[in-house]
């Protein structure tokens, strides 16, 4: 791109996103994240201390000037829809802005949602309606902060069709990745998704270019190639296995880095797949430098906010407690003669007299009733620890009733404790 393109570009970058409509794919199982996602989706699970994982790429647009935005989903989606509903309903029709869900709903024959592509096959006359020039695909289930107007410029200054976001990542973690090669104008020349053998960067051999799983199209090859895909019955109608590796054979498909502009360092961008990443990026958030800055008034993440109470601590001089270090604490915490160090309290925690938590994730609504030790636990919402429990000490003992990681967290749901209300 030469550097009168680059200023046409970003000069006109409000224009670029407000001819856009977001596309946010939320309807996937996240299994990994066993019983956290067994009555949710992972768009809809809790993180950060008050915000669930879609507030970052929802965030993201609303920060982009992107006020167009549709959230596709399937699997599990009463939690998520309860939160778009409460939290993200202020766009206004106005002026055109909407957030919506668009539920899979069989709009186009009897299947539901069969993959990323299909999900935006069956709603391609809404997006028609809407007529945007460009539509940005994008995951419900990663965190990360970024400026969807700058690749949106890119995409538009070279004249592509699809650009693709990316980062390099870990050669050894690539195999859960779609990973691409690029030449020097950033055009994709190779593309694999989950690849058995990950092809390393040329510059840095321990780390493979993976695809972010976003995409800009341009609105008219989209549709295009949506309806191509949807004839071919060899197809499975996936972005990553299905419509990029084809549109590199015979159309522009350009890569986007997702770095730090001034120094080319690559960004913060988590996928929080398992128990053990979700655990470790949440437990990222009590350090003193976190790697992730939700502190940032340039970029602040939305969310539902409940009216609650400040958070409370009662010091009691018999059990010498009644703090909280290390740690985030959300509003309508009560802790009360109780120890918690380095953990992540969502709203509404509870813990009673001469407990301890440590290193922990608790959801909103929990209570740890008196006595208990908890230890590497991430506690499910509405969880009730019953007086004098320990948990995350004796792991083999865990295992018996509780879910344990390869890392050794421990995740304690309402149903392990028989106290789930989904048992109808
Ligand atoms: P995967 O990680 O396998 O690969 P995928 O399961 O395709 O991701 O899900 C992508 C997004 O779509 C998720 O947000 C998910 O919730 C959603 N989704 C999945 N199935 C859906 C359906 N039927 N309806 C609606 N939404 C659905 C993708 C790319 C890789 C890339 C990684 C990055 O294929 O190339 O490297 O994302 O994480
Ligand atoms: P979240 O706030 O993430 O939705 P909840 O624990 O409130 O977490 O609920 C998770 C899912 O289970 C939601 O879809 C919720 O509506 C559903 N759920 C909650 N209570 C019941 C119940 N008694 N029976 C069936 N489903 C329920």
């Amino acid at each position: 791109m030469s550097p009168t393109q680059v200023e046409r570009s970003e000069r006109n970058i409000s224009k670029l996103t407000s001819n856009t409509v977001a596309l946010v794919l939320a309807g996937g199982k996240g299994s990994r994240l066993k019983d956290l996602t067994q009555w949710r989706t992972k768009p809809a699970v809790p993180f950060g201390g008050k915000f669930r994982i879609i507030d970052f790429p929802m965030s993201n647009c609303i920060n982009s000037g992107i006020r167009r935005i549709s959230v596709l989903t399937q699997y599990k989606s009463h939690s998520l829809q309860r939160h778009l509903q409460r939290g993200w309903s202020f766009l206004s029709g106005q002026f055109g802005e909407f957030m919506e869900v668009l539920s899979a709903q069989q709009r186009t024959g009897e299947g539901w949602y069969e993959g990323t592509a299909d999900a935006i096959y069956q709603n391609l006359d809404i997006i028609r309606h809407y007529d945007p020039e460009y539509v940005l695909i994008l995951a419900g289930d990663h965190i990360y902060k970024m400026d969807y107007g700058k690749m949106i410029a890119a995409h538009a200054a070279r004249g592509a069709d699809i650009t693709v976001g990316c980062i390099p990542v870990p050669l050894a973690e690539a195999t859960e990745f779609g990973v691409m090669d690029v030449d020097h104008e950033h055009r994709i020349t190779e593309f694999a998704e989950k690849p058995e053998n990950p092809k390393p960067m040329a510059d840095k051999p321990d780390k493979a270019l993976a695809s972010m799983g976003i995409y800009v199209f341009s609105a008219d090859f989209l549709r295009e190639r949506l309806l191509d895909d949807a004839k071919l019955s060899s197809s499975s109608h996936d972005f990553g296995k299905d419509i990029i590796p084809t549109a590199i054979e015979n159309a522009n498909v350009f890569a986007y880095r997702f770095m730090n502009a001034n120094t080319g360092a690559p960004q913060y961008w988590r996928d929080v797949g398992t128990l053990d990443a979700y655990w470790e990026a949440n437990m990222d958030l009590v350090t003193v430098q976190p790697d992730l800055d939700m502190y940032d008034k340039d970029w602040p993440i939305w969310t539902q906010q409940e009216q609650l109470p400040p958070a409370k601590f009662y010091f009691d001089d018999d059990s010498r407690r009644g703090y909280a270090v290390d740690s985030l604490v959300s509003g309508g915490c009560l802790i009360t003669g109780s120890a918690v160090r380095r953990s992540v309290l969502f709203s509404n925690v509870r813990v009673h007299s001469y407990s301890e938590v440590e290193d922990s994730v608790i959801l909103p609504d929990v209570e740890i009733r008196r006595n208990c030790k908890i230890r590497k636990c991430i506690i499910d919402k509405g969880t009730v620890i019953p007086e004098g429990m320990v948990i995350g000490y004796d792991l083999e003992k865990d295992k018996e009733c509780f879910e344990v990681s390869a890392n050794g967290v421990v995740l304690v749901t309402p149903d392990m404790l028989g106290q789930g209300l989904h048992q109808l």
